[in-house]
């Protein structure tokens, strides 16, 4: 079984560094393909805690080669800084690779994003302010720079110029802001290059290497299917593909060396920054879940929206990224309830102004907006899940929630978080 994705099944933020740390553990390589430092996974280890950004998640096991593939887009000065906290606490970060045509994220990204963030206003996306959407913008545009480009200052200084002249002009008339220097912009990046150098590699053909050799490669997503730009609640939406389809673009590897696709879900639903969520509860339900979670962002700290489990998001989760299996996690947060909504169907309005009730996802972002969530109640357990080292210790009305969301889902679920300990999950064979 050696090419596994991982990805998000709802909004982000579902547990997928553990997950990846669980299945890990039998890999050879960790490649990231999407996203920067604008992710935040935890993964807890014993009484550490870590929360990665931009690193892998299997940059913790010291037999694992950590990739960042071409997909990422890489802030240099969050990288080192990544580097330097994880060294002073003993994780050996030498084996990181670093694709060499993976695209950089300039101090001017980080600008524009808070720049256009606040012009926005109430239209705004509720990014991270990590130079994320700028930096992929300028991919697409065709004036991004690529790690390789670090490597040769004249052919670097061509680069920013050409990316700073549109820029400048809208910084200049359009957002009454300064301009950015060329030269400082160039000896910024260009410093970072020595100390980037050892990192990079050409990591499309180490990883297709690797998979020749049968070794084992684990593709770890960042953000979720629903905060993809071409599957997700667009425009609220992070700017790389967060779904299986970018393992592959983002790290080139073709399709016919994936094996299987796991999909991470909560046990209900939590969403950061703005934009549609059904289930959503503002309400003091909400705020249990949220406490009860802990649900707060692990980059910029921010509250999580919460609300209950959307089978309509998971099984459009299992339809675009074809899922093999879910890992269910957080699961021991809702013990302690009478009952569990779960929505099963939105109400919408259509277009022309007529209600429909459906069972899969609407693609019209104006019906999506409209959508009032059906929800079936399902029995809740008293029991606290926390120690549970089996399926078999769950309590019934527990298990039997798990099936309802399998069948819900179309999918089967292969394991279940019980606690955010990196031994708190209950494998289903
Ligand atoms: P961006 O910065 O351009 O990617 O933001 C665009 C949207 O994507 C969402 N987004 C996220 N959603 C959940 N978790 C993320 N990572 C952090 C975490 C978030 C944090 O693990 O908690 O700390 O706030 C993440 N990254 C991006 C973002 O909220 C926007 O809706
Ligand atoms: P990611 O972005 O998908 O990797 O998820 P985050 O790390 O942003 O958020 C998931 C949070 O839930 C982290 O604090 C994890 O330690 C925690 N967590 C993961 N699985 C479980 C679980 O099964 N139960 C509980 N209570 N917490 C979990
Ligand atoms: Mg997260």
């Amino acid at each position: 079984m050696p090419g596994i994705v991982i990805v998000g099944a709802q909004w982000g933020d579902e547990g997928k560094g553990k997950a990846t740390d669980l299945i890990g553990e039998h890999m050879d390589y960790v490649a990231r393909f999407n996203g920067g430092n604008n992710a935040g996974h935890t993964v807890v280890v014993g009484d550490q805690e870590y929360a990665l950004h931009l690193l892998p998640s299997g940059i913790i096991h010291p037999a694992i080669t950590p990739v960042i593939g071409n997909g990422v887009v890489v802030d240099p000065a969050a990288l080192f800084e990544e580097i330097d906290g994880l060294q002073s606490r003993g994780v050996d970060c030498s084996r990181l690779r670093i694709s060499e045509s993976a695209h950089v994220i300039a101090p001017y990204h980080r600008t524009l994003d808070k720049v256009t963030e606040r012009f926005l206003g109430k239209h705004k996306i509720g990014t991270t302010g990590r130079g994320i959407g700028p930096a992929y913008a300028d991919k697409i545009n065709r004036v991004g720079i690529r790690v390789h480009d670090l490597f040769n200052v004249d052919h670097l200084r061509d680069k920013v110029e050409a990316s700073l002249h549109q820029k400048n002009q809208m910084l200049v008339k359009l957002y009454n802001r300064r301009a950015i220097e060329v030269e400082a912009t160039v000896e910024e990046l260009a410093g970072y290059a020595e100390r980037l150098k050892p990192y990079v590699a050409n990591t499309s053909l180490m990883l297709n290497q690797a998979l020749e050799q049968g070794k084992n490669v684990l593709f770890e997503g960042g953000q979720a299917t629903m905060l993809d730009v071409d599957h997700g609640t667009y425009p609220f939406v992070t700017s790389s593909n967060c779904t299986a389809g970018g393992a592959c673009t983002g790290t080139g590897v073709g399709p016919t060396k994936i094996d299987r696709v796991v999909g991470v879900a909560k046990a209900y639903v939590t969403r950061v920054g703005e934009g549609p969520f059904p289930t959503e509860l503002d309400n003091e339900q909400g705020e249990w879940l949220r406490r009860q979670g802990h649900e707060y962002g692990v980059t910029t700290g921010r509250s999580r929206r919460c609300g209950w489990f959307d089978a309509l998001v998971s099984r459009y989760a299992v339809q675009i990224n074809g899922l093999t299996d879910i890992v269910l996690t957080k699961l021991d947060v809702l013990s302690g309830l009478e009952t569990i909504p779960v929505c099963v169907g939105y109400d919408i309005t259509r277009s022309d102004g007529s209600r429909a009730r459906v069972d899969q996802m609407p693609v019209d972002q104006a019906e999506f907006q409209s959508a009032q969530p059906v929800y079936e109640e399902l029995p809740g357990w008293r029991e606290d899940i926390s120690g549970a080292k089996s399926f078999d210790e769950f309590p019934t009305k527990a298990k039997d929630y798990i099936h309802r969301l399998e069948d819900l889902s179309g999918c089967r679920i292969s394991a279940v978080g019980s606690g955010p300990g990196r031994d708190q999950i209950v494998q289903i064979h």
